[in-house]
């Protein structure tokens, strides 16, 4: 089964994570597919809007733990160049494209997960959606852009909050803070999301472009700047033995819960 489904509607791209045994967790795979599919749709006239989801449990638990590192060997790769490669990319994709993107987050959004919805232009939350940082808990950085994306959305002060503490959240707090737009029902959230899109898809392209393009105009070189900020810090914060005691936490958690 592919790990990036796609469907294409009335003009509406939807795009669905679809990693579901680890909580649509990133590995390479699928972050290349995401950036690829994201590109050709930012070339694709029939595309008028996209929207980002997950399937089954949750939109997206970030960065493939497994992958990132190995209880023996440590870090599987430098996270500087895997953030400049990979999720440094999407997230300059998921503003630059002259489209609306649509995150439709259902079940839990974490890590760069969350960063990536942060990304996106809209986010609607199923009334069961989860939102949590949770970097600090295996001793990293926000990454992906959250350190400029989160502040604009929720405040500098709640912002840090979220990240020093990793708390979880649910959709009736993240939309009273201003980071999601609005709570649907869970079982209504595609539809919902795909309506409001359609809307969007009959807008005039034009217009709906232009005004993305105006309001990125002070946001996309301050996300560039600080995405490769976030490239260096974390390179800097994936060297301290945290790391290695935060992964092996969420795993023994893991092994605990089976
Ligand atoms: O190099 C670079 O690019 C560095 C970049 C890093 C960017 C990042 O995103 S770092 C942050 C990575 N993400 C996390 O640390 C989140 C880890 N996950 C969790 O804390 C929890 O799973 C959640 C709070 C998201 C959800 O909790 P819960 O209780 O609903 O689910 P669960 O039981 O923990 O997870 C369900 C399964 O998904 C479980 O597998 P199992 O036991 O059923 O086989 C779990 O291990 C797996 N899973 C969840 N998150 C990840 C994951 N597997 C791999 N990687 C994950 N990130």
């Amino acid at each position: 089964m592919a790990s990036l489904l796609r469907s294409h509607v009335d003009g509406v791209l939807t795009l669905a994570l679809n990693r579901p045994d680890k909580l649509n967790a990133f590995d390479d795979a699928l972050a290349t597919a995401l950036l690829a599919a994201l590109t050709e749709a930012g070339s694709d006239p029939t595309v008028r809007v996209v929207v980002l989801t997950g399937s089954e449990r949750a939109f997206s638990a970030g960065q493939d733990l497994d992958e990132l590192f190995d209880a023996e060997a440590g870090l599987a790769h430098s996270v500087r160049e895997h953030l400049r490669a990979s999720f440094n990319r999407i997230a300059i994709a998921l503003r630059t494209i002259d489209k609306p993107v649509i995150a439709a987050v259902g079940g839990v959004a974490a890590g760069v997960g969350l960063s990536l919805a942060l990304a996106c232009d809209l986010r609607f939350a199923a009334d069961d959606a989860r939102f949590t940082l949770g970097f600090s808990r295996i001793g990293l950085i926000p990454d992906g852009g959250a350190s400029v994306m989160l502040p604009l959305l929720i405040g500098l002060g709640r912002a840090l909050e979220l990240a020093w503490t990793s708390d979880v959240i649910d959709a009736a707090e993240a939309h009273r803070i201003g980071l999601v737009n609005r709570v649907v029902p869970a079982i209504s959230l595609g539809d919902d999301t795909a309506a409001f899109a359609r809307k969007l898809a009959g807008m005039s392209g034009s217009a709906v472009a232009l005004t993305k393009r105006a309001m990125n105009a002070a946001i996309v070189p301050q996300l560039a700047a600080v995405l490769e900020g976030e490239a260096e810090l974390q390179e800097r914060a994936a060297s301290s033995p945290d790391v290695r005691a935060g992964v092996r936490a969420f795993r023994e958690r893991r092994a605990q819960a089976r």
